[in-house]
C-alpha cells in the first residue's frame, strides 16, 4: 500500500508527554496517578485545555470518561473513537495508556490543520481508571461506557470508605445515568487503542509496530486467609494456625499452577497482600490478598482456578485455616477480527517493521469490543519493561505509532462501510 505520509513532530510529543507527567504523587516512586487522586484530576484539566485547542469539544459521560469530539461529514454514521487512559498503577511509568490518549490529540491536531474532515464523527476518549483501582476493578469507565459497571460494582468502598459511585460522581460523572447512557452494540463505528507493548516481543524481533491479534482476559479474586493471632515466642511450631505461612504456600501454588503446561500460555501473579496485626512478635491471624490469572482463552483460566481452590482447600485442611476466594473483577479474552487486523497491518507494514501479536496486557478495549470492532496497535517497551519507573519507549517510536494511528483511522473512515458487512466482526472470546 502507498501512503502519504504524515510528519509527527516526536519533539512535540515528548513535550506533551513530559507535560502531563509533572501531575504526579511524588511522595510515591515513578511515576504515580492513581484515579479519583487531585493529581488525576490535574492531568484531565491539562487534557482538556489540548483537547479544545485542537478543535474538539469536550464533554464527561455518565461513567466520567474524558470525551473529545469532532463531527463528521456523514452525521448519520457512528462515532470512530481513539482513547486509551492517563491514570497509572502506583510506581508506574509515563507512557502505558498515555500514548493513546496523546495519539488522539495528535489526530485532532492533523484533522485541524489539514482542514480533513472525515465521514464518521470523532471521539476521542481518556477512560477513567483502566488500571485495577482501590475498589478492586480495573476498566471501570470503559466497563460504565458499555453498561458492564453493575451495581455491587458501584456500591463498593475503598479503603478509606469512599463509594465507588460517589468517587465517579466527584470526578465529573452521573452514576445514576450510567446504564441509560451506555453505549449499545452499533453505537461506535470502530475503536483503536495505541499502547506500548508492555512486552518484550517488538523489541526482540526488531518491529517497531505491532498489530494486535488478542487480548487476554482477565479474572481476579480476593482471598482471604484466617487463622489463629498468637503469640510468636511462645507457640509451639506444630500448635499454630499462622495465615501468613498458609498464604505463603497458596501464592507458590498461583506460580506452580500457572506454570504449568495449557492449550493457550496462563500467566498467575499475587501482587498486593496485606498481613494483620503485622506486628513481628505476632503470629498472622489474617492475610489477603488479590491474584489474577490471565489468559487468551476463558476456559483455560477457569480450568486454573478450579486447580487453585482444590489446593486451597487442600491447604486450609492441613494448616487448621480457613481461605475464601471471591471474584473481585473479571474480563473476557478479545479476538480482533481478521478484516480489522489486515486495514492496520496495510498501514502498520507501510510505515515500519511490523508483526502480529497477542496481548497479555488488559485494556479498555476489552470493553469496548462488547458493543464495536476494535484494533490495537502497539510500539516497543524498552526491555519489555512496564508498571514500573523503567518503562520507556523512545519518542521517535511513539511518533511512528502515532502515524499509524492517523492512517488507519483514515482509512477505516473510508472503508468502514465495507467493513461493516464483515461477518468475521471480532468477539469476546468465552473461551472456545
Ligand atoms: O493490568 C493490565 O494488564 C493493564 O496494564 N491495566
Ligand atoms: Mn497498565
Ligand atoms: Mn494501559
Amino acid at each position: 500500500m502507498s501512503l502519504t505520509r504524515i510528519h509527527i513532530d516526536s519533539e512535540r510529543i515528548r513535550q506533551q508527554i513530559e507535560a502531563l507527567a509533572v501531575y504526579i504523587d511524588t511522595s510515591k516512586p515513578g511515576w504515580t496517578r492513581r484515579p479519583f487522586t487531585s493529581w488525576y484530576e490535574q492531568g484531565r484539566e491539562w487534557l482538556r485545555q489540548r483537547m479544545r485547542e485542537n478543535g474538539l469539544s469536550v464533554r464527561q459521560d455518565s461513567a466520567s470518561n474524558l470525551i473529545g469530539q469532532l463531527p463528521g461529514s456523514e452525521p448519520g454514521l457512528k462515532p470512530i473513537m481513539v482513547g486509551s487512559h492517563t491514570d497509572t498503577v502506583t510506581g508506574g511509568g509515563r507512557f502505558d495508556g498515555i500514548i493513546g490518549v496523546i495519539a488522539g490529540l495528535e489526530l485532532a491536531r492533523v484533522l485541524k490543520e489539514t482542514g480533513i474532515i472525515l465521514r464518521h464523527p470523532l471521539e476521542i476518549v481518556d477512560f477513567t481508571a483502566e488500571e485495577p483501582s482501590e475498589f478492586g476493578i480495573s476498566t471501570i469507565g470503559s466497563r460504565g461506557m458499555v453498561n458492564q459497571l453493575l451495581a455491587e460494582m458501584l456500591l463498593r468502598k475503598d479503603p478509606e470508605g469512599l463509594v465507588l459511585r460517589d468517587a465517579i460522581q466527584r470526578a465529573g460523572g452521573s452514576p445514576d445515568d450510567i446504564a441509560a447512557q451506555a453505549r449499545r452494540s452499533g453505537d461506535v463505528a470502530f475503536y483503536l487503542e495505541l499502547h506500548i507493548e508492555q512486552g518484550p516481543v517488538l523489541e526482540q524481533t526488531g518491529n517497531t509496530l505491532g498489530v494486535v491479534t488478542g487480548i487476554v482476559g482477565i479474572h481476579r479474586f480476593s482471598v482471604t486467609v484466617e487463622g489463629a493471632p498468637n503469640h510468636a515466642g511462645t507457640t509451639p511450631m506444630g500448635l499454630r494456625a499462622d495465615a501468613l505461612t498458609g498464604s505463603s504456600e497458596l501464592v507458590l501454588a498461583v506460580e506452580e499452577i500457572a506454570s504449568q503446561k495449557y492449550a493457550e500460555p496462563v500467566v498467575g501473579t499475587v501482587g498486593r497482600l496485606f498481613v494483620e496485626p503485622n506486628a513481628s512478635n505476632v503470629i498472622p491471624g489474617r492475610v489477603v490478598f488479590e491474584l489474577e490469572l490471565r489468559s487468551l482463552n476463558t476456559k483455560i483460566v477457569e480450568q486454573a482456578a478450579a486447580a487453585l481452590r482444590v489446593r486451597a482447600t487442600q491447604i486450609a485442611e492441613r494448616r487448621g485455616l480457613s481461605i475464601r476466594l471471591e471474584p473481585l473483577s473479571q474480563s473476557d479474552p478479545i479476538r480482533v477480527s481478521s478484516e480489522v487486523q489486515s486495514i492496520i497491518r496495510e498501514v502498520c507494514s507501510a510505515i515500519a517493521p511490523t508483526i502480529e501479536l497477542p496481548s497479555g496486557a488488559g485494556h479498555d478495549a476489552n470493553q469496548l469490543a462488547r458493543i464495536a470492532p476494535i484494533g490495537m496497535i502497539f510500539v516497543p517497551s524498552e526491555g519489555g519493561r512496564s508498571h514500573c519507573p523503567e518503562e520507556w519507549t523512545p519518542y521517535a517510536q511513539v511518533a511512528t505509532g502515532i502515524e499509524a494511528v492517523i492512517q488507519a483511522v483514515l482509512l477505516f473512515d473510508q472503508r468502514w462501510d465495507a467493513l461493516e458487512r464483515e461477518d468475521d466482526s471480532n468477539g469476546t472470546d468465552s473461551g472456545s
